[in-house]
């Protein structure tokens, strides 16, 4: 489990912001008993991957990238921790799979770009993930606290859909597709794409019922084939605030909005959550599915400097 940090607090925690040529002291004395500041000895990088379930899809269980003893979700955790410490990319599958992570230390809200998802978009192929933050607010090392999402370009776009839901249903057979039922009413498949990912199933094999819903924040698709034959697929870049997009992977804890919409002020934070925010596929290339491949605290870079 994660190490419970019980470091006395800095009066005060002086950071020299990386590019912008400014010193600004941060007074944490008001950050409250939970919060744990870095010392010289913290990672920058995710230490802990605290929950990964994937929606289905073509990479989920596919023995290129998978071992084939992931039964358990501590398992599945282990598996994504040692692939985001080798950054290498672990896909979140269809609409609503997430990852979350923690950090041996909290997150500041330097009030600039506090850190950094990496992800595996190049321009023209992205895949927007919505990243959500969260304190460990009655300090007991899970995150089992409120989360709040972190606002992009399209948040408040008509075509946003919040609280929007997917049931994935298990295949009974091999090499067959995944079904899925949205809250709107629509249907659908994962589809089995036997020419390129032969693993039985693309439905997460630690997970063991039969159904499973996942739920959060659908953006709208805009993929497209240029090609007219369906051969070039395009899935076109959101203007800013999402992982795994390729108009940039670093984020602000100001962003945070609350159920509502509303913004909250947040001076740190312990969880990042990334839940892949499309639901849509394009022809032969299958789902669209966020990938991360590592979390950055960038004012902890600026702290040690
Ligand atoms: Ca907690
Ligand atoms: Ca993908
Ligand atoms: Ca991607």
């Amino acid at each position: 489990m994660r190490r419970l940090c019980n470091i006395a607090l800095a009066a005060a925690v002086l950071f020299v912001c990386n590019g912008c040529n400014y010193h600004k002291v941060i007074d944490d004395t008001s950050f409250g008993k939970y919060y744990r500041a870095a010392t010289a000895a913290s990672s920058p990088f995710a230490s802990i991957v605290c929950e990964y379930t994937p929606a289905p899809g073509q990479f989920i269980g596919d023995p290129a990238i998978f071992p084939t003893n992931i039964f358990t979700q501590d398992a599945a955790c282990a598996w994504a921790k040692e692939r985001l410490d080798a950054n290498k990319f672990v896909s979140l599958g269809a609409f609503g799979g997430f990852i979350v992570v923690g950090f041996d230390h909290s997150i500041v809200n330097i009030g600039g770009y506090d850190f950094a998802i990496y992800g595996n978009a190049f321009h023209g192929n992205s895949e927007p993930g919505i990243v959500y933050v969260s304190q460990d607010a009655n300090g007991n090392g899970k995150a089992d606290d409120t989360w709040y999402e972190l606002r992009g370009s399209d948040t408040f776009s008509e075509f946003t859909l919040r609280d929007y839901s997917v049931t994935y249903f298990k295949p009974t057979q091999p090499g067959q597709d995944v079904r899925w039922k949205d809250s709107e009413g629509a249907e659908g498949t994962i589809d089995y794409l036997a020419a390129y990912h032969q693993q039985a199933s693309y439905y997460p094999e630690w997970i063991t019922s039969d159904q499973y819903t996942l739920t959060g924040t659908r953006l709208k698709a805009f993929n497209y084939d240029s090609s007219g034959n369906g051969s070039m697929w395009i899935n076109p870049d959101y203007d800013w605030g999402y992982a795994d997009n390729a108009n940039g992977n670093l984020f602000r804890i100001s962003d945070a909005i609350d159920a509502e919409g509303k913004a909250v002020d947040l001076k740190f934070i312990d969880f990042i959550k990334v839940q892949t925010a499309l639901n849509a596929k394009s022809g032969w290339v299958g789902e669209l599915s966020t990938e991360v491949l590592g979390f950055e605290d960038r004012s902890m870079i600026v702290t040690a400097r």
